[in-house]
This record gives structure tokens, C-alpha cells and sequence, in this order.
């Protein structure tokens, strides 16, 4: 192994919706984490890792900070707190459109009691003009950070000189993972992570927060997968709502599913999906554990 090579962890934290994992998937150049225009897509923390000869960069994508009302925003802070305990840099990101809010400020003081170093990111700059821009930069800059960068993680950017800055911040290490693997994490979870993306993404109010999904049977062959996945959701009368009229809605997010896991395994998929009620399962710290979080 080169004794140049370098290699850490770096998580991306800030508050819902100001594009953590819309920033992962771009850095990787592949969609590892979810993405949808509401906020607290993200539940858990997902890794993606970068590899090239000398360096290895393992990004840990969070859910976006908030305050706990439920047993399950509980176990998202607790995902986020051990990313950044691991981490060997931090990249705070905002919105431009909306930084600063209270939650901004809570995070970055928050931050303050880990001492590696910090890297902020004004996103979407595309929604806001220059002189914004460069206003909120300046406000970024009397704050703990070692950089301010601002970016459009939507539009084309160089990564390039970005990667090098996050670089420079990692220490010498070989890999710690296998260079030809881009995430640890198994196929059935990327599975329900993109049905429950179609359900943030084809639904409102509070069908995306009340819903999860959990692969019950994966049956990988030569040329197609065969997946059987619950939609466990809260209430009976969410049910006929992700029904839909006669089953227009759970086709969809089957359909679209199904073409999200082929671009994947380059497969034939079939997905069966069923749906289940388990009362205030946000709440109860079995029913947690039982799906995964
Ligand atoms: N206009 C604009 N929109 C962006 C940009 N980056 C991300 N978005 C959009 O912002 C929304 C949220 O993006 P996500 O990447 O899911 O945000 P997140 O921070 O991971 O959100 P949580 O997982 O909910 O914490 C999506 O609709 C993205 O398309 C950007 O640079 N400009
Ligand atoms: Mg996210």
C-alpha cells in the first residue's frame, strides 16, 4: 500500500432538507442515499465510500437534525451523534435560501464539542443572488469552521478541487474498506430505502412519517430478483390512501420501485408489496428495533 494513501470518515450534518444526501449521491457520482423535497427523508445513517489510488473518503450521510417528538427522531439524533463521533471531519451544510435559523445555529453550537475540524457548505445558491450569497458566506466565516464553501449541489460542480480540500484534512491510513466497494451497507436496505423514497416522494402529510418498509424475502437469481416487502404504516385509514383507487397508488410506487432496484442490479425485478398497521409504531422502542432503526 502507498505510504501516501490517506483514508477517514466524514459526516455531513445539518438540519432537514438543506441537501446532505443529495451532496453524498453527487460526491460518489451514484445514488447511495435518498432524496425527497420534504424534510427528514433521511432516518438513518448511510456510508458511502469514495475510493481512488490515494485516498478513500467514507461519507457518513445523517438524518437532519431536529427536536425529538418521537422515539424514532430519538434514534435519528443517536445515528447522527455517532457519526460525528467517528468522524475524522465534519461538513456542516445549510440552505443559502434560509440559513441562518435557529436550527442552523443549534447545530453549529452543538458542533462545537467535537474537535475535529469543520467544513461549512452554503447550498443551493441557485436560489438566491450573489450578493446573498455572499453575505451568508461572510456570516458562515465568523463562525468555527477551517473553510466556507458555496455550492449548487443540484447543478453541474467541480468536485475535484472540493475532494483535494477534504483530503487535506485525513489523515495517512490505508483503506478501511475493500476500494472496489462503494457502501457496507446490503441490498435489502438500499430495497426499502427506495420504496420508501416513492412513499415521501407520492405522498402527503403525515403518510410519509407514519410509514416504513421492511424486505421480507430477497431472492437474488442469475437475471432477476423476487422481493417480498411490507409497508408498515400507523393507522387503518392510511391504508386505503396508499391503496389508492383500485390500487392505482401502490402500483405506482411498485412500478417505480421496481425500475429504481433495476438500475441498481441491472435485473429483472418483481416486488410484491403488502401492507401492515402497527399503531404508533414511531413511538414504541420494540417496534423500532424490529424495523431496523
Ligand atoms: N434548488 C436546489 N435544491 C436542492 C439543492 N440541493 C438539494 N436540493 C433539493 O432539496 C431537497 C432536499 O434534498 P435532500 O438531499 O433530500 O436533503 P437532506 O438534507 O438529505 O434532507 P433530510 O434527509 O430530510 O435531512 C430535494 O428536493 C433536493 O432536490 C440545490 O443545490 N439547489
Ligand atoms: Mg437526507
Amino acid at each position: 500500500m502507498d505510504k501516501n494513501h490517506k483514508a477517514g470518515f466524514v459526516s455531513i450534518v445539518g438540519k432537514p432538507n438543506v441537501g446532505k444526501s443529495t451532496l453524498l449521491n453527487k460526491l460518489l457520482g451514484e445514488k447511495i442515499s435518498i432524496i425527497s423535497p420534504k424534510p427528514q427523508t433521511t432516518r438513518q445513517q448511510v456510508k458511502g465510500i469514495l475510493n481512488s489510488e490515494n485516498r478513500q473518503i467514507v461519507f457518513l450521510d445523517t438524518p437532519g437534525f431536529l427536536e425529538a417528538r418521537y422515539e424514532l427522531h430519538n434514534k435519528m439524533l443517536s445515528y447522527l451523534t455517532n457519526a460525528l463521533k467517528d468522524s475524522d471531519l465534519i461538513i456542516f451544510i445549510t440552505d443559502a435560501h434560509k440559513y441562518p435559523t435557529d436550527y442552523d445555529l443549534k447545530i453549529c453550537r452543538m458542533l462545537k464539542k467535537f474537535s475535529v475540524p469543520k467544513i461549512a457548505v452554503l447550498n443551493k445558491i441557485d436560489l438566491v443572488d450573489a450578493k446573498i450569497e455572499a453575505e451568508k458566506v461572510v456570516n458562515l466565516e465568523k463562525l468555527d469552521f477551517e473553510k466556507v464553501i458555496s455550492f449548487s449541489a443540484l447543478n453541474k460542480v467541480n468536485f475535484d478541487d472540493f475532494l483535494d480540500t477534504l483530503t487535506n484534512y485525513l489523515p495517512l491510513s490505508p483503506p478501511f474498506y475493500n476500494p472496489d466497494e462503494i457502501s457496507d451497507l446490503p441490498m435489502r436496505f438500499f430495497v426499502q430505502e427506495i420504496i420508501r423514497e416513492q412513499i415521501f416522494l407520492n405522498f402527503r402529510d403525515e403518510i410519509p412519517y407514519s410509514s416504513t418498509a421492511i424486505v421480507e424475502e430477497y431472492h437474488e437469481l442469475e437475471n432477476s430478483v423476487k422481493i417480498y416487502a411490507n409497508i408498515w404504516i400507523e393507522r387503518k385509514s392510511q391504508k386505503p390512501i396508499i391503496l389508492g383507487k383500485n390500487g392505482s397508488q401502490i402500483k405506482l410506487i411498485k412500478k417505480n420501485a421496481e425500475k429504481e432496484i433495476h438500475k441498481i442490479l441491472k435485473k429483472r425485478v418483481s416486488l410484491q408489496l403488502w401492507i401492515k398497521i402497527k399503531p404508533e409504531w414511531r413511538k414504541k422502542k420494540n417496534a423500532l428495533k424490529e424495523f431496523g432503526y
